[in-house]
């Protein structure tokens, strides 16, 4: 496969990649001033700094073949010129795709219900022609995929545009409000009133829009997600100051919160506010119903603390605080969830691996450091991997990209045009497949 030279993208203005930024997550504010840029002995500076990196889309699947795809948007270069979305399928083909302004927000997931990942903005406020600086109301935008001939037309051939949120608003895209994968939903999270809002796509009428005020700060991470067992999108913010989950369930209808929050006898002798959520450890469940068995996932609330490497995770957090507790990195180092939850070949319980990605000097390789953590149990050391990741490599954990229904590493070398490699998990995270390269402004979705 070949891919086009896109250097001329390379003039996005430092503002507009904030805003992205700032808008995607990309950057999560960790709380104090002691948390911020770890060095150690070996002079190794944390990649995650004070802030967490965002994740990456949770579901990227344009092609509608159950393995993640890879893609970019190549923000545009000047107002009132649209910028690039690019998709390299994994069932092989670029799509290549023309959309989003200066200014707006990537927002892929799908929206139409149809199982294909949907290219989309998120245009917080200025007006949906970008012509009206003072407004404040935000629009998404979205292009439904043609997923059965793959093609840059949008599958009915226009784009659908929707009002829904405010300028200050974090959009989540791809959440799941009523357990059904044919409706998609528009959601936002609003810090300053602590409220999450969602609707329906297809029927979306804003005076049914549901909301709900979590938390009694404006300092809450939104961690939205599967956390009990009814595959509806249940609601977490964590405050950086208090160490406090706030949750709110879809069991309960949205109506009942449920504070959660770590004992400090467990965080090796550091505050709280000290510590990092860590998204994605999952606990997939053995569920026996006749010849039939499932492992359904169900995601845990999960704090690392950077100083002493503790981990706590809480692997049900509907129903109970009860938690694990292990020690497992050392400063500089930063935490990965979701690795290492074989489903379905123990016919038992299976647990995410706590995982620590530690980068080396100026000049050398990275290295991966497994640790099993098992309900109630510090495990033993899993694997020590060596990595060929450079100092500056962003690393996230991905949905599969291989068909093998676990997750993949994906590492992006901000000191080779963002250069794309993933480490499969066939190979237990020991092979590095070379993906493609984006640029190092653009926007890994
Ligand atoms: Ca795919
Ligand atoms: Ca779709
Ligand atoms: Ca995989």
């Amino acid at each position: 496969m070949t891919y086009k030279h896109l250097s001329y993208f390379n003039s996005i203005s430092d503002s507009n990649a904030r805003i992205i930024r700032k808008y995607l997550r990309y950057d999560t504010q960790l709380g104090t001033a002691e948390a911020e840029g770890h060095q150690d002995t070996l002079n190794r500076t944390s990649r995650r700094g004070q802030w967490l990196n965002r994740r990456p889309a949770e579901v990227l699947d344009f092609d509608h073949d159950g393995k993640r795809d890879l893609a970019w948007w190549f923000p545009p270069t000047a107002a009132g010129v649209d910028g690039t979305f690019e998709v390299r399928l994994s069932g092989g083909g670029t799509l290549v795709k023309s959309m989003g302004r200066l200014g707006d927000i990537p927002v892929p997931s799908d929206f139409n219900g149809d199982g294909a990942t949907d290219l989309a903005v998120f245009i917080p406020g200025g007006g949906i022609n970008h012509d009206t600086p003072t407004a404040t109301q935000a629009f998404w935008r979205y292009c439904p995929t043609n997923y059965q001939s793959p093609s840059t037309a949008c599958l009915d051939g226009s784009i659908s545009t929707y009002q829904f949120g405010e300028r200050e608003d974090v959009p989540l895209p791809g959440l799941d409000f009523d357990g059904l994968a044919s409706t998609g939903h528009l959601a936002v999270f609003r810090p300053s009133a602590r409220l999450w809002v969602w609707g329906p796509v297809a029927s979306y009428n804003p005076s049914t829009a549901r909301s709900v005020t979590v938390g009694d700060a404006t300092t809450l991470v939104p961690l939205p997600g599967l956390y009990d067992l009814d595959n509806k999108t249940d609601i977490v913010g964590y405050d950086t100051a208090t160490g406090k989950f706030h949750l709110v369930t879809s069991t309960s209808n949205w109506s009942t919160t449920i504070v959660r929050s770590f004992p400090a006898s467990h965080d090796g002798g550091m505050p709280v506010p000290h510590a990092v959520p860590v998204p994605g450890m999952v606990a997939h469940l053995y569920s026996r119903s006749g010849l039939f068995v499932t492992y359904p996932p169900r995601l845990g609330l999960a704090l690392w603390w950077p100083d002493t490497g503790f981990w706590n995770v809480m692997w049900n957090p509907a129903n109970n605080d009860v938690r694990s507790s292990c020690q497992w990195g050392s400063p500089g180092d930063v935490p990965l969830g979701g690795i290492g939850s074989d489903h379905g070949v123990l016919l038992q319980p299976s647990y995410s691996r706590m995982t620590i990605y530690r980068s080396n000097d100026y000049s050398g390789n990275g290295t991966f450091y497994f640790r099993a953590l098992d309900n109630l149990t510090c495990g033993s050391t899993s694997g020590v991997y060596a990595g060929v990741a450079k100092p500056r490599t962003i690393v996230h954990v991905v949905r599969d990209m291989t068909g093998d229904r676990l997750p993949e590493i994906l590492l992006v070398n901000q000191d080779n045009s963002g250069e794309v490699r993933y480490m499969t998990s066939e190979s237990n995270y020991t092979t590095m497949v070379s993906a493609a390269a984006g640029t190092h402004l653009a926007v890994l979705l």
